[in-house]
């Protein structure tokens, strides 16, 4: 960490520094959260796992939409940001019925005024991928909006750009991830416009954090999926009958073992290369 940098932000698992006027540093943590509590232990390399999946998309994604990567730093778990003015958007695309979508859908047929088909179940795929944009909420959790009151906050033009942009997106990393024998099931994104208003892909994009991977064997819809990453640490804490809320528990051994290793999988499946290699040199993700 510099120790001249300002911290300017944090989220559950990551921190944000200022480097200079243009430039931020984002540095993931090995922590990990689940049912939205940060555990008191921490997962080996997680953080760069994260880091590199997220440096390996924005290097394959860039003829999309520009993003503000501008360097990974040895460590595999800091990168250099260009600093963007953010939009108060969370992007969010579904090609599944999950989470938030699944819940609002039961009930009221339809999530951020995309009315669907009547019947469907808890994870089916939906015909085609939705855009469902939700706002920022300070503390819990984002509010799912539709598309009026998105196209409100930030224009219309804004608007049908990060739709279209973020469906492009999606199209492109599920499509790869399912060759890989990962359904991408939504993911999230977060946008902001660099200094001559052009619009660029921030934060991170395409991780376990931001995404629900489900293992494509295990798919059956009709109840939640098993999650690539956290379902180990999930499973775990289902047996303590802990109340889910703060402190969460502390993991055994063998927990932290084989979800690092999920994690490591993961990253193994969807870029194609050594985890070692990365951590000997993070550039490899670049391509
Ligand atoms: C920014 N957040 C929200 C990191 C993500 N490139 C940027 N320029 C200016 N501001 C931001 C970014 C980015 N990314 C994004 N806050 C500031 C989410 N944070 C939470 C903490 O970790």
């Amino acid at each position: 960490m510099p120790e001249t940098a300002t911290h300017v932000g944090s989220g559950k698992v990551r921190e944000l520094y200022e480097l200079d006027d243009d430039r931020l540093l984002l540095v993931a943590s090995d922590r990990i959260s689940t049912f939205d509590v940060v555990l008191p232990t921490e997962i080996p390399d997680k953080g760069r796992v994260l880091t590199g999946l997220s440096a390996f998309w924005f290097a394959r994604t860039r003829e999309i939409v520009p993003n503000h990567l501008l360097a990974l730093r040895a460590d595999g778990r800091s990168t250099e940001c260009r600093r963007l003015e953010m939009l108060p958007l969370e992007c969010v695309v579904r090609g599944y019925l999950t989470g938030s979508g699944w819940k609002d859908y039961e009930a009221t047929g339809a999530v951020c005024g995309h009315q669907l088909a009547e019947g469907l179940r808890d994870s089916d795929k939906l015909p085609e991928p939705i855009f469902t944009p939700a706002t920022k909420a300070q503390e819990g959790h984002d509010e799912n909006i539709d598309r009026a009151r998105a196209a409100e906050l930030v224009g219309q033009e804004r608007f049908d750009e990060v739709e279209r942009v973020s469906l492009e997106l999606y199209g492109f990393a599920s499509a790869y991830a399912a060759e890989r024998g990962i359904l991408l099931a939504d993911t999230k994104f977060e946008f902001g416009l660099d200094e001559v208003g052009r619009l660029v892909l921030g934060d991170e994009a395409f991780t376990p954090d931001s995404s629900r991977f489900w293992p494509a064997d295990e798919y059956e819809p009709g109840r939640p999926q098993p999650s690539f990453d956290k379902q180990f640490v999930r499973d775990y804490c289902e047996t303590l009958g802990w109340d889910k809320t703060p402190p969460g528990p502390d993991l055994p051994d063998e927990v932290v073992a084989g979800s690092r290793a999920r994690y490591v999988e993961a990253f193994e499946r969807l870029t194609g290369l050594d985890f070692d290699a990365y951590l000997a040199d993070p550039d490899v993700v670049l391509g």
